[in-house]
């Protein structure tokens, strides 16, 4: 309780940062996108990663505020890459509680307008796995109303959440992240590899593009393009940096 308070003055004081990890083309190099994770600056604590707050506010009032103000943030630092020449998108996380409140598309649909510059496309929203089953019903809509609003859809975590394909097939997600859990055992875990072998494969039987997260040194990136997955994130690539980084690290990397 104490802690959910002083989450809140923290919104209001502008605590909360957003670092952004490069996703990447393992193949060319090229950035194809970011993933944006919030930070708290906490004054005396220093930088502290969500882990340690954001489990205080799950399902209160609080978790909608700030999720918006993820979105919004998102949405201004997409614009401000495009004024400075780099045509960056930027994936969001959703909290299962935010994605499914009632007004969840509409709210989207007015940071959206807030933002007139920003193409809807380059703003994702990254679901985990786990929410979009546990209210089948309810997420569906939701994530049919925010695709039919031009934004794209990510489903996090995948292959953790236990989504029959049943399920899976309905849900109108763009990607797949294939969870670094068994990105990170891969290289000697023959039954992790195989998990991943067929995230790869259901992604590309249904049309859906696929990116794997942990991706922690060249040798997972090799493996994974061994098996036709040409999109990354991790530590080996880069870790989350501070926005304004990204645009030299482009320059670095490129
Ligand atoms: O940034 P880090 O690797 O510590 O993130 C840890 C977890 O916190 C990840 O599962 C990530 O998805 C989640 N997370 C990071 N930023 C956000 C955010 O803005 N909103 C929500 N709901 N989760 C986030
Ligand atoms: O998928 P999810 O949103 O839960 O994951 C995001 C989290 O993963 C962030 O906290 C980020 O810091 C972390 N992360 C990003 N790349 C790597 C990596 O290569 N290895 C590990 N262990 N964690 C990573
Ligand atoms: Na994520
Ligand atoms: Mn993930």
């Amino acid at each position: 309780r104490q802690r959910h308070a002083r989450l809140d003055q923290a919104l209001q004081a502008r605590e909360f940062i957003l670092h952004y990890q490069p996703q990447v083309d393992m193949a060319t190099g090229d950035i194809v996108g970011t993933e944006a994770l919030i930070r708290w600056l906490h004054p005396e604590e220093g930088l502290l990663p969500p882990a340690s707050f954001l489990p205080y506010i799950e399902g209160t009032t609080l978790e909608s505020a700030l999720g918006e103000w993820v979105i919004g943030t998102a949405l201004s630092q997409i614009q401000a890459w495009a004024h400075a020449g780099h045509p960056l998108s930027a994936s969001v996380n959703i909290g299962a509680n935010h994605l499914l409140q009632p007004d969840f598309p509409e709210r989207l649909e007015q940071l959206l307008a807030r933002h007139p510059e920003v193409p809807p496309n380059r703003l994702e929203l990254e679901i985990l796995e786990s929410t979009a089953i546990d209210d089948m019903e309810t997420a569906l809509e939701a994530l049919r109303t925010c695709r039919a609003l031009g934004v794209r859809l990510a489903l996090d975590d995948f292959g953790t959440g236990y989504a029959s394909l049943k399920y899976f097939r309905q849900l109108p997600v763009d990607r797949l992240k294939i969870d670094r859990s068994f990105v990170l055992d891969m290289l000697d875990d023959a039954e992790d590899r195989a998990i991943v072998q067929s995230v790869i494969q259901l992604a590309e039987a249904f049309g859906r593009e696929v990116i794997a997260e942990g991706v922690e040194t060249p040798e997972h990136a090799a493996a994974l393009r061994a098996l036709g997955c040409r999109l990354g994130q991790g530590y080996g690539i880069a870790r989350p940096m501070p926005a304004e980084h990204i645009v030299g690290w482009l320059s670095w990397y490129a």
